[in-house]
């Protein structure tokens, strides 16, 4: 994945070179790449071609990484550290940590607009829908919008799971239907995957919750306990971390169900099994 996205980006000696630079930064080293692997791993059940699924899976990852840019600038989410290093706007300034997600947003539909990755036109469009719905206003940037406003706000449990499931959720869901669409589909195997994709979507952002609960200091460049710091509604402030912990089992239980009549479903698994024993 990390030469695929080496490969897409812009070259760091090509003009302009410091946008060029900070795009690099911004994506290339860190990252546990959770997006890529479940297209990858999505794209198993549909038998697509590898090549095809890492165009999707890159786009994806170039989606996640401009968001992070722009949640950590001052206007955000003011954060200094991500992946174990200085922040975008931190290391090359605010203008440019702006570009920088400009232009990783608008190389994700490029890359979606300039392979082949379906052999069917009409379903290529398609994806290239899926992932402007699951970051837009209607996605991730919509949820966004919403934890923003919910700062020092008591909001209740459905309301917290309706930010999440656009926040963090959407591209997580984008992620599989994306993998999945670069093969054959069937309908029903889609709804399938959806369900899959929302429960594993709505898991991450629980167990993200608990980690930042329970590490009192700064584990791999993330701030832990920011969250509550913040004064942000998270799973664990409004349900206990013992409430968060079952939730996050049940959504995991729900997860392998949805996928457990599907052949080549293995991958499917043991992320979900990760997103749920992650300790970083
Ligand atoms: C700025 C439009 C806009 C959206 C930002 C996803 C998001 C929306 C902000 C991230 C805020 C955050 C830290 C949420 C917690 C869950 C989460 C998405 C963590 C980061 O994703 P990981 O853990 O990161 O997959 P890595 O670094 O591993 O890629």
């Amino acid at each position: 994945m990390e030469i695929v996205l080496s490969t897409h980006l812009p070259a760091a000696d090509i003009a302009p070179k410091t946008l060029h630079q900070a795009m690099r930064y911004a994506v290339l080293e860190g990252g546990k790449r959770v997006r890529p692997l479940l297209a990858f791993a999505a794209g198993e059940i549909t038998q697509a071609q590898p090549e095809r699924v890492e165009i999707a899976a890159a786009a994806v990852e170039l989606i996640h990484a401009y968001s992070l840019v722009h949640d950590d600038m001052p206007a955000m989410d003011n954060d200094v550290l991500r992946r174990g290093k200085p922040t975008c706007h931190v290391e090359f300034g605010e203008a440019t940590a702006l570009l920088v997600g400009d232009s990783l947003q608008t190389l994700a539909f490029d890359l979606l607009a300039s392979h082949t990755l379906n052999d069917n036109a009409q379903q290529q469009l398609h994806m290239i829908k899926i992932l402007a719905n699951a970051s837009g206003s209607r996605g991730m940037a919509g949820g966004q919008a919403i934890d923003l406003a919910s700062v020092g706000v008591a909001i209740s449990l459905p309301e917290l799971e309706f930010m999440h499931i656009h926040k963090t959720g959407a591209l997580i869901r984008a992620a599989v239907l994306l993998g999945a669409h670069c093969g054959q589909l069937d309908p029903a195997q889609i709804e399938k995957l959806d369900h899959y994709a929302k429960c594993v979507g709505l898991a991450f952002q629980v167990v993200d919750d608990i980690l930042d609960a329970s590490a009192p200091t700064a584990i791999l460049g993330k701030t832990a306990g920011k969250d509550a710091a913040d004064n942000k509604p998270t799973y664990v402030s409004l349900m206990g971390m013992t409430e968060a912990k079952s939730l996050a089992a049940s959504l995991h239980q729900d997860a392998l169900l949805a996928i457990q009549g599907f052949e080549h479903n293995q991958r499917l698994r043991e992320m979900a099994d990760f997103i749920i024993q992650r300790t970083f």
